[in-house]
C-alpha cells in the first residue's frame, strides 16, 4: 500500500503537466485567478482620441484591478462615474477598482469604466483592442475586446468634451 501511494503521486504530478501544453505556464493550484468576459471597447469618432472599454470582471479571491494597458492607446484609466448636479461627471480611481470574491463585477456604460486616451489609430466597429489588465493579487491578464457600439447608449465620457 504505501509502495502504491509513492509511485502514484509523481505519475498523477506527470499527467497534470501533460494536460498544460499551452505555452503559458498553468497557475499553481489555487493560485487567485480573475476571468473577464464581454470585453468591449466603443469605436473612435474621427478626429477623437479617448473612448470607453467595458468587460465584466470575476475574481476567484477579493482582488483589485490595479491598472491597464493597451498598444492602441497612450494611457487607460481607471474611470467611475456618478451624477453630480444632474450631470454624468467621472474620474479617475486611483487605487483601483476591488473587486469581491466570485462576484461578476462590471465595467459598464455610464458606470465604472476603462478609458483609453491618446488613441492615434481610429477604433473602426470590427476591430480589436489589446487590454493588458494588472490585478493586486491575481496574475496579469490580456483581453481581446471588440470595437463595437454597447447595447446600452449612455454615455460617459461628458466631462472629457
Ligand atoms: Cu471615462
Amino acid at each position: 500500500m504505501n509502495l502504491m501511494t509513492r509511485i502514484s503521486a509523481p505519475a498523477a504530478a506527470l499527467l497534470m503537466l501533460a494536460g498544460c501544453n499551452s505555452g503559458e505556464p498553468a497557475p499553481a493550484p489555487g493560485a487567485p485567478t480573475v476571468t473577464v468576459a464581454d470585453a468591449l471597447c466603443r469605436p473612435t469618432p474621427k478626429g477623437r482620441q479617448t473612448t470607453g472599454c467595458y468587460m465584466t470582471l470575476t475574481a476567484s479571491g477579493d482582488d483589485r484591478l490595479v491598472s491597464v494597458e493597451s498598444p492602441e492607446a497612450k494611457y487607460v484609466q481607471i474611470h467611475e462615474s456618478r451624477m453630480e448636479s444632474n450631470m454624468m461627471m467621472m474620474q479617475q480611481m486611483r487605487d483601483g477598482m476591488p473587486l469581491a470574491a466570485g462576484q461578476a463585477t462590471a465595467l459598464a456604460p455610464g458606470a465604472n469604466h476603462l478609458m483609453m486616451l491618446g488613441v492615434e489609430e481610429p477604433l473602426v466597429t470590427g476591430d480589436t483592442v489589446t487590454l493588458k489588465l494588472t490585478f493586486a493579487t491575481a496574475a496579469p491578464v490580456e483581453v481581446t475586446a471588440r470595437v463595437a457600439q454597447p447595447a446600452v447608449g449612455e454615455y460617459d465620457h461628458v466631462a472629457a468634451q
